[in-house]
């Protein structure tokens, strides 16, 4: 008889299944895992006798499948503390960003900054979403705005995570902001990002999606179009930032180009949301740039649900919009700004995190998907989107290993 490599026993699982029992629920379980992979999990009372290489008690507390932080900036210099202040004595984003702040002030700082800079700064922040049970992240460039920079940046991503051991999906943001030398013609900026920038990002192999920024302060949809339709016949999945300041039509843009997810969403109208639906394009949703901005108006989760589009939830960790470097703190505020179930939140942090990613590996606990999972010390998963600024955190498992042993 094979041996397993590890045995969790006398845990509550929560698998995240979809279909069955709220949060997929198995009580007084355990889990075991071969080859990096869950081989079995059930209750107690109906495990085999297995030799397992390695047993833990889990003491009754409860296991879920590792967290995904599906939409991050994580690689930048410098922070924007001072415009954040500027905005709270009234100037607005889109002013400060047509000045020449915002996005272009950390290109600047991410620029000047060396890689190794550069590294240091995104592992502590890494690490604080690690702390919280994250074992797969997205991160993507866009403070670089030119070919060496932006090639720096995914390098630094994937250099960063493999020497943390988690999980990293890298995705090209060059059309995120017009930079300095293209003022005027970001028509020609994105020239450049379809006719050299992605074919050299899709040679290196450093990139595992493309992502756009679709608004009147960055690209229209009809530019946002024509990286995604490069991408597209480069083989490269796409996503966008969609209708976050204004309805800019972006999930429907997003949807024609069968996306693996549009973020933000508050401006999105129902046509959107149907065109969302119709191509199985997952929402992710942003809670910490909604309350960052001080932002009103509510994407439609009533609207999401109803048309039945998947839901994930992110940090947005960026130095302008959501310095937020908690998916905890995300998923509260996506319960108390959203109004989003704990249940949905922890979904989209999980299944559907994964989904958005293209990752149908993790996301939730069964028997084949990668053991990426997490322990905590809770009397139930709920809590995990109730309690702000607490961790619970007890274990965290990367293809059925601790990080770092
Ligand atoms: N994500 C982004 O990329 C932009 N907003 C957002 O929520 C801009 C980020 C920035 O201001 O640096
Ligand atoms: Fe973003």
């Amino acid at each position: 008889m094979q041996d397993w490599d590890l045995l969790l026993t006398d845990a509550s699982i929560a698998t995240m299944s979809s279909g069955g029992a709220a949060y997929g629920i198995i009580e007084d379980a355990a889990l075991a895992v071969v080859d990096g992979q869950i081989a079995w999990l059930g209750a107690m009372a109906d495990l085999p006798a297995l030799h397992a290489r390695e047993t833990v008690s889990i003491d009754g507390r409860w296991l879920t499948p590792a967290l995904i932080d599906c939409h991050t900036h994580l690689v930048f210099a410098g922070n924007r503390a001072a415009e954040f202040e500027q905005r709270l004595k009234g100037a607005t984003y889109e002013e400060i960003s047509r000045n020449g702040g915002g996005i272009m002030a950390t290109v600047s700082a991410t620029r000047a900054a060396d890689a190794s800079t550069l590294a240091g700064q995104t592992a502590s922040r890494l690490q604080l979403l690690m702390a919280e049970g994250c074992a797969t992240i997205e991160i993507k460039s866009g403070y670089g705005l030119d070919m060496q920079t932006e090639i720096r940046m995914l390098e630094v991503a994937r250099r960063v995570a493999a020497s943390c051991g988690i999980s990293v999906r890298t995705t090209f943001l060059g059309a995120h902001a017009v930079p300095v030398e293209f003022c005027g013609k970001a028509d020609a900026y994105i020239d450049l990002v379809c006719e050299e920038m992605l074919p050299a990002i899709h040679e290196s192999q450093l990139a595992d999606a493309v992502d756009a920024y679709c608004e009147p302060i960055a690209f229209s949809t009809e530019q946002v179009g024509r990286v995604f339709q490069k991408a597209s016949s480069l083989g490269l999945p796409v996503k966008l930032h969609a209708d976050q300041l204004s309805d800019s039509g972006g999930a429907e843009l997003a949807a024609s180009f069968n996306a693996l997810s549009a973020d933000h969403l508050e401006y999105t109208h129902f046509n959107g949301v149907k065109a969302l639906a119709k191509a199985g394009t997952v929402a992710v949703l942003l809670p910490g740039a909604f309350l960052t901005l001080g932002e009103t108006k509510l994407p439609p989760v009533n609207q999401l649900r109803d048309e039945s589009v998947p839901i994930a939830i992110a940090t947005d960790c960026n130095p302008g919009t959501s310095p937020v470097c908690s998916i905890r703190t995300t998923m509260a505020l996506a319960t108390s700004l959203f109004r989003l179930t704990p249940e949905e939140c922890l979904a989209g942090v999980t299944r559907n995190a994964a989904r958005a990613l293209g990752l149908n590996d993790r996301g939730r606990l069964e028997v084949g998907m990668r053991a990426d999972i997490a322990a905590w010390d809770i009397g139930h998963p709920q809590e995990l989107s109730y309690w702000i600024g607490t961790n619970e955190l007890t274990d965290l498992y990367v293809a059925g290993r601790r990080p770092g042993q």
